[in-house]
């Protein structure tokens, strides 16, 4: 995918640097079950996803949530290789738990909106525009080991 301007790593890991992962992790993967329920079928074994207070305060769904976006933290700092650093986690989506890759679309927007509600100030259209840029790249990197 496209090549990164200097601008849009700095715009990037500026803001990266002021984004607390647990609590925006937890937040992104709380909206994801709670907006798109039937995503929760891959989560069953997390226990009381019944009500979105449920899955607010479970407190496996926090601690994926900020295993999650830990992954993309890990994205940010290598924005020159994002594909290799995702095709383990590629083939575990796509061959275990056969995640449809539509999913990691609309997880990827809900970080998006997470972050830019977390660091409103920051979070410029320039911003915006390099972060969905990153989010296309990691949504495609895992969707690349799909066959
Ligand atoms: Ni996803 C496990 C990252 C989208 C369902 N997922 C992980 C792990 C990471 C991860 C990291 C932990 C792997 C490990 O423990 O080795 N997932 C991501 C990222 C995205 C994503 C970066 C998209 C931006 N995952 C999704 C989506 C779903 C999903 C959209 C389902 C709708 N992921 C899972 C499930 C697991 C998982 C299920 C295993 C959870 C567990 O621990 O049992």
């Amino acid at each position: 995918m496209g090549r990164w301007t200097a601008e849009e790593k700095r715009l990037i890991t500026n803001l990266w640097r002021k984004i607390d992962v647990a609590e925006c992790g937890a937040d992104a993967l709380a909206r994801l079950l709670i907006v798109y329920p039937w995503t929760k079928k891959f989560f069953l074994h997390f226990g009381n996803l019944s009500s979105p207070t449920a899955i607010i305060n479970n407190p496996k769904v926090r601690a994926h949530g900020k295993k999650v976006l830990t992954s993309l933290g890990e994205a940010v700092k290598n924005l020159d290789n994002v594909h290799a650093q995702f095709s383990n986690l590629s083939k575990l989506h796509c061959d275990k738990l056969h995640v449809d890759p539509e999913s990691f679309r609309l997880l990827g927007d809900i970080i998006i909106n997470v972050l830019a509600a977390h660091q409103p100030r920051e979070f410029s259209p320039s911003c915006h525009g390099a972060f969905r840029k990153l989010v296309q790249e990691v949504t495609h990197a895992l969707a690349s080991e799909y066959h």
